[in-house]
């Protein structure tokens, strides 16, 4: 090449780099361990901002997916999306929460290990809205097998029912999970879904008789009398105006701009018949919400009706036409996320509860497979400190000095408890701990700004103050054994697989909502520790559920809360970045060449070769058993920008010769 050419091929790839370069700048980097100053919290929001700016809501901590909300549609979801991420490489594609389902099927299919993905993050932060992606990913990329299609209808339409069900607006979310979900998905040998498999959570039932201003009921209520069609409506006594149905006018706001209730009244009828509900038995069940609101109506004389809904925390089954043993799986846990409100009760308890043992399981999860990775590729490493919320799930949940324990104690305890006997028994025994708070002082003198029925617990997220009123009730569940007597005469045959004639005949207490809500957890948790877990972390960017809106205090809050800073540190502890062998020497072996073409001998040898080739100094690089540990990003940087300019020079002589040859 003359010398003219040199400077030409020079400046091209200068200014490649340099666009390379600011578009880092500009857009930040897709992966926060490549982050130059990864200790700085500033830098890890400010990397947040810039993509959330340039509309790049995915980010990655190692293989954590970082998501915030953007609260508007953006055109990353189409089908050209999907085929996008579907078998490629993790790390070369830009990240998305179809790279985490892709990566997790592929996982479940080479590996042959059941996989979960778990999706975190506070009330409104998009952990629905992410699930539901997965499952459409999977819907439209996995293969199809016999009878596939209803499947994957089934699969798909299982969340419009749900969600009318169980999803209300709160101040929080315009469609709140008022109820925990978790979904397996089956896969036959040949990666098609055959079926699935949900467990519902503790459903805040105490919504459908009260919601707070601004709040409304389940969304089902609603859209029926929007909905519903003329005749059946007549069938059920109903009037198409929500604002005579006491029990949907509570909030004050059964109307609301974001929801379109007509609309979604369509779909969810035609899901009902989707997921197999005959016409009788959706109009047996849309009888009972019919009924629910009629009873609303019904004047008591000065008292308030009160409890009278009929519903369960149902495990909801559905096809599992039935499948064989060595079917895979792969779990989808949406739970509702840690809320705060002005006044927190016993269903925020609850709540936040399993948010702290959500939190509990990434710890362990992610701290212990790093430290297993090291460990597995014979690889020291410093462990690296965290906060461990253990302190708080035993707060709850611990055997006779636990929260839990002491309110049940008090459910059973006859005579005088209450509530206010309930707290301070709380007191009595939780007082002086890290994490509980009441108004009382040590000294005896009062705290301020505390209720005098609140008590305070400072959970991972953040402090909240529960109201102790109602707690006993709530937690005791009980329906007067008339009601159930009569709820199991019932001809609606829905109604009578609600109420078990048995429990009539058990003279045993059933279990308290918060040990049933423990126990539940603890069962969840046992299913997901079983499971290869992928983990995605919602942020929500501001309170006001407005586009475009980054709120930075809101966000550092949750970054922090998150442990999103330990989880990096945790990642980078030595090593920024990890590859496999026959991953890093196929994608760089043209740079050296001893590797290029092809490289016949060991992989770990290839990689040596070439690593020693590009310059890496001793320190840069560890080389564990399968995979080689890169130390610094810039490292790699610099080795990603020597491929690019391999490329664009590779161009550069071709388009000369072939302007040579004409
Ligand atoms: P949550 O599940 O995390 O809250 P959602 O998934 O319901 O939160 O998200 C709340 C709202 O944010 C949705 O209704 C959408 O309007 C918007 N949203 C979320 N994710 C996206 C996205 N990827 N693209 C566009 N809009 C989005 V709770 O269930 O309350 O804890 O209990
Ligand atoms: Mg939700």
């Amino acid at each position: 090449m003359n010398y003219r050419a040199t400077a030409v091929v020079n400046d091209g790839v200068r200014a490649m780099m340099e666009s390379a370069l600011t578009a880092r700048d500009r857009v930040g980097v897709q992966d926060f361990v490549l982050l130059e100053n990864h200790t700085s919290e500033v830098a890890f929001i400010e990397n947040l901002r810039k993509r959330f700016k340039e509309n790049l809501i995915y980010t990655y901590i190692g293989s954590v997916l970082v998501s915030v909300n953007p609260y508007k549609d953006l055109e990353i979801y189409t089908k050209q999306h999907m085929e996008r991420y579907r078998g490629v490489n993790f790390y070369e594609v830009s990240p998305h929460i179809y790279a985490i389902s892709d990566n997790a099927y592929r996982s479940m299919r080479t590996e042959r290990r059941d996989q979960c993905i778990l999706i975190s993050g506070e009330s409104g932060a998009g952990k629905t809205e992410a699930s539901k992606k997965v499952l459409q990913y999977y819907a439209v990329t996995c293969p199809a097998s016999g009878h596939v299609e209803t499947v994957k209808d089934r699969l798909l339409q299982s969340n419009p029912v749900l969600e009318a069900f169980g999803n209300a607006k709160t101040l929080r979310n315009d469609n709140s999970s008022r109820f925990g979900k978790y979904m397996d998905i089956q896969f036959d040998f040949k990666g098609a879904p055959v079926g699935g498999h949900i467990i519902n959570y503790l459903l805040e039932k105490s919504r459908v008789v009260h919601q707070s201003h601004g709040e409304r009921n389940f969304h089902i209520f609603y859209q029926l009398i929007e909905g519903g069609e003329e005749d059946l409506l007549r069938r059920l006594g109903l009037e198409r105006t929500p604002q005579q149905y006491q029990y949907l006018v509570k909030g004050q706001c059964p109307k609301v701009s974001s929801i379109n209730d007509r609309n979604e009244w369509k779909v969810v009828r035609k899901a009902l018949t989707v997921i197999g509900f005959s016409d009788d038995e959706v109009e047996e069940l849309l009888n009972i919400i019919a009924s629910v609101l009629h009873l609303g109506n019904v004047q008591f004389g000065g008292e308030d009706g009160g409890n009278a809904y009929i519903t369960t925390d149902t495990q909801i089954k559905y096809l599992a036409r039935e499948t064989s043993k060595n079917a895979s799986v792969i779990g989808l846990l949406d739970i509702y996320g840690f809320e705060v409100f002005q006044n927190n009760s016993f269903e925020q308890f609850c709540i936040n509860y399993c948010n702290e043992k959500l939190q509990q399981l990434f710890i362990e999860l992610t701290l212990k497979s790093e430290q297993e990775e090291y460990e597995a590729e014979g690889i020291t490493w410093e462990p690296v400190q965290y906060f461990n919320n253990k302190i708080i799930c035993d707060l709850v949940e611990e055997k006779f000095k636990g929260i839990i324990s002491i309110l049940d104690e008090e459910c059973l305890r006859p005579g005088d408890a209450s509530d206010l006997t309930f707290l301070e028994k709380l007191e009595k025994t939780l007082g002086g701990h890290a994490h509980f708070v009441t108004h009382k002082l040590a000294d005896g003198k009062t705290r301020k700004m505390m209720g005098r029925e609140d008590f305070r617990m400072i959970h991972y997220a953040g402090e909240v103050n529960y109201n102790v009123n109602g707690f006993l009730d709530k937690n005791n569940d009980l329906l007067f054994r008339n009601l159930k007597e009569v709820m199991c005469l019932s001809e609606n045959k829905i109604l009578t697989q609600c109420f078990d004639r048995e429990e009539l005949t058990d003279k045993k207490r059933p279990e308290t909502a918060a040990t049933q809500f423990k126990n539940s957890l603890a069962k969840l948790m046992e299913i997901l520790m079983s499971k290869e877990p992928s983990y995605v972390r919602c942020i929500k960017p501001n309170d006001a559920k407005q586009a475009g809106r980054f709120d930075e205090v809101l966000i550092r809050h949750q970054v922090k809360y998150l442990g999103l800073m330990e989880n990096l540190r945790v990642r980078r502890a030595g090593f920024a970045y990890r590859r496999r062998y026959e991953i890093f020497l196929q994608r760089y072996k043209s740079l050296c060449p001893d590797t290029w073409p092809s490289w016949d001998g060991r992989l770990v040898d290839g990689v040596s070769t070439l690593v020693k080739h590009l310059g890496y100094k001793p320190e840069e690089y560890k080389l564990g058993r399968s995979k080689i540990f890169i130390r610094f990003p810039k490292t790699l940087f610099a080795t990603e920008d020597a491929l690019e300019t391999r490329k664009h020079t590779l161009a550069t002589k071709l388009q000369a010769c072939w302007k040579g040859c004409r």
